[in-house]
């Protein structure tokens, strides 16, 4: 069954993996519904957006993860609005998927430290594909 994703990516924090998340995003697109699909569009620079567009953002993409079933983030680019969305669904009762690139970065203790996520560090991108085929074939 076709599942809702909400694939969450760094945006303002920097766009310097944007075209990761592109290709997860298509990934995850063959067999389900990514609600968030602009956050791998490439032509979306973080000072994009306009402050009175910003509480449209905020009530849109809360209600997305309010009906997704499940949510992927990409933390290897440090975002706080992503670290919103991760708490945000975790007090929503939604699980959440973890991945980054462990030469990159260390992951903040309040996420390696939170039993309630499902994190995957890997070192090179193609290990990311078969733990997503796991994740959204169970
Ligand atoms: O703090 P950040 O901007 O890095 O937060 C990124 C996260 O917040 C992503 O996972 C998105 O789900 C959400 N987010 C942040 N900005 C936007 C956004 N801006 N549109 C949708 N979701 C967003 C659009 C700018 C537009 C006017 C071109």
């Amino acid at each position: 069954m076709k599942k809702k994703i909400y694939f969450a990516g760094s945006i303002r924090g920097g766009r310097q993996d944007a075209e990761l998340y592109k290709r997860i995003i298509a990934y995850i697109q063959r067999e389900h519904i990514v609600l968030t699909e602009h956050v791998g569009d490439l032509s979306l620079g973080k000072h994009e957006g306009k402050p009175d567009r910003d509480k449209c953002i905020y009530d849109e993409d809360t209600a997305w993860l309010r009906e997704s079933d499940l949510v992927i983030a990409e933390c290897t680019t440090t975002s706080l609005g992503v670290g919103y969305e991760l708490g945000y669904a975790e007090a929503h009762g939604i699980p959440v998927h973890i991945f980054y690139d462990r030469s990159r970065t260390r992951l903040s203790a309040m996420l390696t430290g939170n039993d309630y996520f499902h994190i995957h560090p890997y070192t090179s991108e193609e290990e990311i594909y078969p733990v997503l085929d796991s994740i959204l074939g169970a």
